[in-house]
């Protein structure tokens, strides 16, 4: 038979036009079938066709699964927003993406047609070194040619009962967390939080967690014993410190398969489920994948394992571009290769091995990007506020933490500060320290000098 144009699309949500299931996704609110999650999605897609760009309030809970699937199933695209989003950042997104907030009725609607895979599905927003987060244009093709490298990659399928407690705003716990279960058709169970307690009692077979969370699993023995039963663990979103690579491999009996990606390329690098663990390293690209180091000029790197280099990625999981007044403006790419502002060695076997980001102005704190430059405009949006530098200092529980140097030009406490920031910004965003200082140590042209600060 000729291939026809007509032949509709392979669905993104796979699994939802196959049989039912009951509790294919648990979440604290609710626990649904397939086949109800479809239903309630359909309402929800039936409500909101049409629309140009849809907002969702990203709490941890079925409603919010529900909310999103129903977008995807109408083609409409979706800007999650962390619940504790503070009023500047909740404006930003919204004004920025121009969408409009989703709000929960009880329509009824026909499963709509398959949209087509080149559209947008998730404006992700994200942090970059200054001003406020820019919105990631994610595709639907690319979320499909990630999860389908990933199901690969960890032999994920329905036979799993996927268990995690991520935020619903991001690509691990969104992307990953949520539709890699609706593609796939294992079973999700969300902790709604990533306690080791809520861990221990979710009984997945496979695991998602953030460093922070996994290094207090591991402090945490009983919790950690009781993951003796599962088939893989995961670890991604930031490095994984190798005690504590070491602390679940002793204690789970298994050692965690480690990750590495970004909003603006979704999961690119990973070890196999079948194939050796190495601490400290993340693997190989997955299917669909290249990477290559490049030295400051840009020319390519020789994989030697030991070479630092900048990390490029190019593929089918990069994103479509940043949304810029309501229009896609360009990736950024340099030759076709997404830039990731990582250094890193690659071994001549192909392993790589995360050394850090370029930048010290994006900051890595319990799995979280943050840019400096928006906690320090946040910070001097204060009254008393004259002078503002933020850096990442080592922290043995979020990997990083944020510090703030602040010069004052009248009085003010740290804590009000603190919460100044947190009620503008996401609370992770807000520093967990703050020095009071005389001036900040500046080089002749003026510009703060953050490596004096450490
Ligand atoms: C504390 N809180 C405050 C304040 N202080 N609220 C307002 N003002 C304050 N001054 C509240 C918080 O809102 C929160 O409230 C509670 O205190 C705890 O907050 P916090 O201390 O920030 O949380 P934590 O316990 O330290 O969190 C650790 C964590 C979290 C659970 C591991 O960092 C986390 O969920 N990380 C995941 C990040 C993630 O998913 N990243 C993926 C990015 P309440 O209790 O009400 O909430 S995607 C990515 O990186 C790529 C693609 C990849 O490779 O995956
Ligand atoms: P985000 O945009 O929040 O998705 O953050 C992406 C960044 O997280 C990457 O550019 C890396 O700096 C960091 N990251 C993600 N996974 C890992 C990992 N396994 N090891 C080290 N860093 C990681």
């Amino acid at each position: 038979m000729p291939v026809s144009d007509n032949l509709a699309p392979v669905p993104l949500l796979t699994s939802l036009y196959g049989p039912d299931r009951a509790a294919a996704v648990t979440a604290p609110d609710a626990t649904l079938s397939r086949h109800e999650l479809l239903e309630r999605a359909s309402g929800v897609a039936a409500a909101i066709g049409g629309a140009k760009i849809i907002a969702v309030e990203a709490t941890p809970t079925a409603a919010t699964i529900v909310a999103i699937t129903g977008a995807l199933l109408a083609g409409v695209p979706v800007v999650p927003i962390p619940p504790d989003a503070g009023h500047v950042e909740r404006a930003h997104l919204l004004t920025d993406s121009g969408a409009s907030v989703f709000e929960a009725g009880d329509a009824k609607g026909d499963v709509p047609p398959e949209p087509d895979p080149a559209a947008p599905a998730l404006v992700l927003y994200t942090s970059g070194t200054t001003g406020p987060p820019k919105g990631v244009v994610v595709s639907r093709a690319a979320i499909a040619a990630d999860l389908d490298a990933l199901a690969a990659a960890w032999e994920w399928t329905e036979d799993d009962t996927l268990a995690h407690g991520l935020p619903l705003y991001h690509v691990h716990g969104l992307v990953l967390g949520v539709l890699g279960a609706l593609r796939t058709g294992s079973r999700l169970v969300h902790t709604g939080r990533p306690t080791p307690q809520a861990y221990a009692a979710a009984g997945g077979t496979l695991y998602f967690g953030v460093p922070t969370v996994w290094s207090r699993i591991a402090a945490a023995p009983a919790e950690a014993r009781a993951l003796r039963p599962a088939r893989l663990l995961v670890s991604g979103s930031a490095a994984l410190p190798v005690p504590v690579y070491e602390g679940l491999e002793k204690l789970t009996g298994q050692a965690p398969v480690e990750r590495y990606g970004m909003t603006e390329t979704l999961i690119t690098v990973s070890a196999r489920a079948d194939g050796e663990r190495r601490p400290g390293h993340v693997g190989t690209p997955v299917t669909g994948v290249e990477t290559r180091l490049v030295d400051e000029q840009g020319s390519p790197i020789e994989p030697d394992g030991v070479t630092i280099g900048h990390l490029q990625v190019r593929g089918a999981t990069l994103l479509d571009g940043y949304l810029r007044g309501g229009t896609v403006a360009p990736a950024g790419l340099v030759d076709g290769w997404y830039p990731t502002g990582d250094v890193a060695t690659i071994g001549p076997d192909g392993w790589h091995r995360i050394v850090g980001r370029a930048s010290t102005d994006l900051i890595k704190t319990g799995g979280y990007r943050v840019g400096a430059g928006e906690v320090e405009d946040a910070l001097l949006a204060h009254p008393a506020v004259q002078e503002a530098a933020v850096i990442g200092t080592p922290h043995d529980d979020l990997g990083e933490q944020i510090t703030a140097f602040v010069v004052l030009g009248s009085a003010a406490g740290e804590r009000e500060l603190i919460d100044f920031v947190a009620a503008r910004l996401a609370a992770h965003k807000r520093p967990r320290v703050i020095r009071l200082v005389g001036e900040l140590p500046r080089n002749p042209m003026g510009k703060v000098q953050k490596s004096r600060l450490r």
